[in-house]
């Protein structure tokens, strides 16, 4: 059904209607004729009956914007009477009874796709996307993942426009097209996939190659493709490759499949990138990287999504999703296992904390606002706004929790007979914990409620200490508030990693325990409420609970201060002693922002100046972890905390207080640190580096907080590569300094034309919490630098003024709200998907004080009113509307 202009609303696609297709198409043949307006395609299909299909039975192709120019069947054109065409659908009345080779072709113009979506131009380059539903803009075509076919490639083009021609699998062919300026490719890949995973690319690069050796002894040629002139800025990514391919070898036993790996880096992409087989293809802010022009985060997200895609290589290429509902299926595996590989190249305290603060600044949210879903959804109107926070990060979680409950043997041992049975199958979330309960004995139907129940759980928590009897207990109740659909919840398994933490600091130790299942150092909490009894604690603990954050919950439970501050100090948990941080700061910020709307001057305790400033200057503590600690929870955290009537210029200012009071405090102790913390050695990307680099930006940010602001400019003109100039730039900007102009012409003018840095740039800009930000922001939607086609750039501006400034974007007088949904309705008409994922950043105005409230949902009503609205943009803001 089409969208009406009046609602915008369509009829969802829904789990429970899933049905396979009455054909299966086992090979397809592409032979693309590339050009910019005229690119045609012939596909040339081997189509048989599923058993069960009636003859006769409709074929039925999926199509998007496609101009049909031939349909024939086993050799024979059809006739008009034999089928249907429309840009969105093929039907052939009555196929043939048995298999059949069914031939369509197309016509399409890459230079016009501005959606970014099925074969489009980048540069003057050629590249597709086809996940979700990407391979109906190319041809005809079941386009859905369980459809799995064999891919022969043949692409064509002007030598000169495209030397190279790339596709999925192995090339068998090339050459010339004799007496023309023409040449030609074949490419091969013998593994059956869905269309979302078919890749193409065209175009002029220059090219950077190694080889790896598999476990079993094969060599692999590795190929990254950048644009020219970038050739000195693929070394990290080439390097990230390798240790991932070595690494899933080594933690999971998988080899990789076949001759070639290739990655190209685009600079148009809608998202970061695509596990294509055989032919990753990526925004080139994940591949791009040299000290001067990528910052430590950029390097440690080069590593992460390079080995996020090459990952998908078994987790959801060889054994793929059976339909869109199991996204979760390879994205939060593999995310978790990104997450893992992470943790063992670098630091796995580090690592998850860092893990954990995106789970809560975007899942928790979403969690808690009209867009919650489960990790599995069960209807959706436009798949494309799956790819949440929800499905990957909190989906990882799940994983997480898998292992944790089950240990890691059995964990492993599940995953081993998941990719036995499954290789090549297009499977589901019942396939895949299934195997994870045969290898354990597990009964795991209440752990799929996971998958199921939206919301965030919480847990709350109360304790009971008897000296006599030298007795412990912890009184544990789950619940889980009502979500979009879904008014009430079940009881979940929740896996809590616990200690017992004694007065020296060390765990104690108990004699026994009843009332939950523990296993090991787990309480397995299964019930509404749990009264947990350890008996023989020789004193008074101070519990430590979801250590390493076992599990997506909220955890309420009433600490003083002082037993914070001990866990702060002595908690054998990394994770554990900076959540103690984290837990006393939010508690603070939150009195300091009720003291703000009080209209008084808010008073911050003294002790925790005093154990920030001494986290600080703790050199037996890795510098990266002393970072994140001294890290303040940003202000959507204490936003979410808050819950209701969220006022962000109270959060700004409450928080702006507690870190003044930190900066003057512990003043000295940041000036060590800083100057203790320069170094001398060139920049090296290593994760030890990164954390000194971390700290001492960090002691910097707390100088100029503290009004030592000469030590920024001599920062920004002093740093020799971009994680420190960068640190130093969103200080003087953010902070409205003086040199603030000329520092922003400095920099831009040491990089005009790098894209990449181009794009800092505009976010350093558009985060600042000014209130000349807007008009500052607006002014640059007309630099000739700024682009509504370019995703990163588009993103850079104006999705990072809407998710990356908290009080600018919520301006009382709704002008934030206003510029947003403007750019929602103009980018609506060329980039929906973008445009989608911009207007979620309105996913928590239900939680806004009164006034602010009505200003966002009268612009999500104007965005929703505009008749012509895409499915992608309808759906957000009816649901956000709810
Ligand atoms: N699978 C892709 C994401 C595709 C998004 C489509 N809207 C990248 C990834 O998660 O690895
Ligand atoms: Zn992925």
């Amino acid at each position: 059904m089409e969208a009406s202009a009046q609602t915008n609303r369509t009829d969802p696609v829904r789990l429970k209607d899933y049905r396979p297709t009455p054909y299966a198409i086992r090979t397809i043949d592409l032979d693309v004729r590339l050009d910019p307006e005229n690119t045609t395609v012939t596909a040339r299909s081997r189509i048989e009956p599923r058993e069960g299909t009636a003859p006769g039975t409709p074929l039925v192709l999926d199509g998007d914007e496609l101009i049909l120019t031939s349909v024939a069947i086993d050799g024979r054109a059809l006739g008009t009477a034999d089928y249907e065409a429309t840009d969105k659908r093929l039907e052939i009345f009555a196929p043939p009874a048995g298999a059949f080779t069914l031939e369509v072709g197309t016509r399409i113009a890459p230079a016009k796709n501005t959606k970014l979506m099925g074969l489009y131009r980048t540069a003057s380059n050629y590249c597709t996307q086809c996940e979700a539903e990407g391979f109906r803009r190319i041809t005809y075509f079941y386009d859905r993942p369980d459809v799995l076919a064999v891919y022969t490639t043949r692409i064509e083009a002007r030598k000169a426009e495209a030397p190279y021609l790339l596709s999925n699998g192995n090339l068998i062919e090339r050459g010339d097209i004799a007496g023309t300026d023409r040449h030609f490719a074949v490419w091969h890949d013998p593994f059956p996939k869905p269309a979302y995973l078919f890749a193409l690319v065209g175009g002029d690069f220059a090219r950077i190659s190694d080889t790896f050796r598999t476990m079993s002894g094969r060599d692999v040629t590795l190929e990254i493709y950048v644009e020219h002139g970038r050739e000195d800025r693929g070394a990290y990514a080439m390097d990230s490759l390798k240790r991932s391919m070595k690494w899933d070898e080594e933690a999971f036993g998988r080899e990789y499949d076949l001759d070639i790996f290739m990655i190209v880096a685009v600079s148009d992409f809608n998202m970061g990138a695509m596990e294509n087989k055989g032919l990753n293809v990526f925004n080139d802010k994940y591949v791009l990287a040299k000290p001067d022009t990528a910052t430590d985060q950029d390097y440690a997200n080069i590593e992460g999504v390079i080995a996020h895609e090459y990952f998908h290589n078994w987790t959801g290429n060889r054994i793929t999703c059976r339909d869109w509902f199991q996204l979760c299926l390879k994205e939060g595996l593999t995310v978790f296992r990104d997450q893992e590989f992470s943790s063992d190249q670098r630091s796995r305290p580090v690592k998850r904390i860092s893990d954990v603060r995106l789970l809560k600044s975007h899942q928790f949210p979403e969690d808690a606002g009209p867009l919650a879903h489960p990790v599995r959804p069960e209807t959706y109107h436009e798949i494309n706004n799956f790819y949440t926070a929800t499905v990957y990060e909190k989906g990882s979680e799940v994983v997480r929790m898998l292992k944790t409950l089950l240990g890691a043997e059995t964990f492993r041992a599940g995953m081993d007979l998941y990719f036995a049975r499954h290789d090549g199958d297009a499977a589901t979330i019942e396939d895949f914990v299934a195997c994870f309960a045969e290898a354990s004995g597990r009964d795991l139907s209440q752990f799929m409620l996971w998958y199921k129940q939206s919301g965030t759980p919480e847990l709350r928590v109360a304790q009971g200490y008897d000296a006599s009897a030298k007795r412990y207990t912890l009184t544990i109740e789950q619940s889980c508030p009502p979500t979009p659909g879904q008014p009430t919840k079940l009881p979940m398994t929740i896996p809590v990693r616990f200690g017992l933490v004694g007065p020296n600091g060390a765990d104690l130790a108990f004699e026994a325990v009843s009332g939950a299942e523990v296993a090991g150092d787990v309480i397995v909490v299964t019930e509404p409420k749990h009264e947990v009894v350890f008996e023989g604690v020789s004193a008074p603990p101070v519990p430590s609970l979801l250590r390493g954050f076992s599990a997506p919950v909220r955890l309420a439970l009433e600490l003083s201060a002082e037993a914070s501050l001990f866990l702060l100090a002595s908690d054998n948990d990394p994770f554990n002693r900076w959540q103690a941080a984290q837990t006393l700061a939010t508690t603070a910020l939150i009195e300091a922002t009720r003291a703000v709307r009080a209209g008084a001057v808010p008073s911050i305790d003294p002790k925790l100046v005093d154990a920030f400033a001494r986290v600080a200057v703790d050199d037996k503590v890795d510098p990266a972890f002393r970072a994140l600690t001294l890290a303040l929870p940003a202000e959507a955290d204490i936003a979410r905390e808050i819950g209701s009537d969220v006022d962000p210029d109270a959060i700004f200012a409450g928080r702006d207080a507690l870190k003044k009071a930190i900066a003057t405090g512990g003043r000295t102790a940041f000036r060590h640190l800083y100057e203790s913390l320069a170094s001398a050695e060139a920049y090296s990307p290593d994760a030890a580096s990164a954390g000194r680099r971390a700290l001492r930006n960090s002691a910097l940010d707390y100088l100029a907080h503290a009004g030592e602001t000469d030590s920024v400019m001599e920062r920004y003109r002093t740093a020799d590569n971009m994680t420190d100039r960068l640190a130093a730039l969103g200080l003087v900007v953010g902070l409205g300094l003086p040199e603030a102009e000329a520092a922003l012409i400095d920099f831009y003018s040491r990089f005009d034309g790098d894209g990449l840095v181009i794009d800092k740039w505009f976010t350093v800009q558009a985060t600042a919490p000014l209130a000349a930000t807007l008009d500052r922001v607006r002014a640059l939607t007309e630099h000739p630098a700024f682009s509504l086609t370019n995703p990163n750039r588009f993103r850079s501006l104006v999705t990072a003024f809407a998710t990356g400034n908290q009080t600018q974007f919520n301006r009382p007088d709704g002008a934030g709200y206003a510029f947003v949904a403007d750019h929602v309705l103009t980018l609506d008409e060329i980039n929906p998907q973008v445009a989608a994922r911009l207007l979620s950043a309105f996913r928590s105005w239900r939680a806004l004080e009164p006034r602010r409230r009505a200003y966002a949902e009268a612009e999500l009503k104007r965005v929703l009113d505009k008749p012509g609205l895409s499915r992608d943009v309808a759906d957000i803001a009816n649901r956000s509307l709810g």
